[in-house]
């Protein structure tokens, strides 16, 4: 099969809390559909490697404090600084599958409590997913897991918190897995949904953007 038409990727943006399996699944999702003969890579959120994505990893690994709203901003930044980029991979036909994306920045700092719709405004005009798959983990399930604890928002009521508010963000279009389900098994429903998405995409679904 030649998948190197004309058409274009896919945006797949997989979302959940810490430690719900999104690296992991995200490795399992881009070997599988290179295997298939996808042009596709794997991104995540926040990019540490951009001069914005240093100062939020400087935050988030507790080197540097930030005001709420200014931390809120460099996430949003450092999505509009691979706008572009991500824009031309889709039209080339590459198919993205972020880990993590502007769901995560409304959620996390809202549930800081900062206003919702302040929250999104930033990220109005970014491309929209062509699908959303929440890893759906239950904060003290996702808290056994390793590695729990090194990094600012790593406490069980704040991600409480944070499963809140990604609630209040979902929608009807939002694809729900089991992520305590064992590896393979989220990594099969994962693979068939984004089967779906890529062939609707490459059939012509235009890109949009978030929250318009
Ligand atoms: N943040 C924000 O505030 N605003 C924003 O705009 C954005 C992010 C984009 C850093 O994110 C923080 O930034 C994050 C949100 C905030 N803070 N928190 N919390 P990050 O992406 O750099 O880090 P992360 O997403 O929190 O975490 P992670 O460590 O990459 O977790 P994960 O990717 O979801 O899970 P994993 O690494 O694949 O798996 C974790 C462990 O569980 C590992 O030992 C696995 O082997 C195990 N695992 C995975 N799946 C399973 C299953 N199915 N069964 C059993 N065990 C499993």
């Amino acid at each position: 099969i030649n998948h190197q038409s004309e058409a274009r990727g896919a945006l797949i943006v997989l979302e959940g809390l810490d430690r719900s399996g999104k690296t992991s699944q995200s490795g399992r999702l881009l070997s599988n559909l290179a295997g298939l003969g996808y042009p596709v890579e794997s991104w995540r959120f926040p990019d540490r490697d951009t001069a914005v994505g240093k100062m939020i990893s400087s935050y988030l690994s507790n080197k540097s404090q930030l005001d709420d709203h200014t931390i809120h901003l460099l996430f949003s930044a450092n999505r509009w600084e691979k706008r572009s980029l991500m824009e031309a991979k889709l039209k080339s036909g590459t198919s993205l599958i972020v880990d993590r994306y502007s769901y995560s920045g409304v959620a996390f700092s809202a549930a800081k409590g900062l206003d919702i719709e302040w929250c999104k405004a930033p990220e109005v005009g970014l491309l929209a997913p062509d699908l959303v798959v929440y890893l759906d983990i239950p904060p003290e399930k996702a808290a056994e897991r390793g590695g729990y604890g090194g990094e600012r928002y790593e406490q069980l009521e704040f991600q409480k918190n944070v499963a809140r508010h990604y609630k209040m963000l979902s929608d009807a279009s939002w694809k729900m897995i089991d992520a305590c389900l064992p590896m393979e098994d989220v990594e099969k429903q994962l693979k068939e949904m984004v089967l779906d998405c890529v062939t609707s995409c490459q059939k012509g679904k235009p890109i949009s953007q978030l929250w318009l």
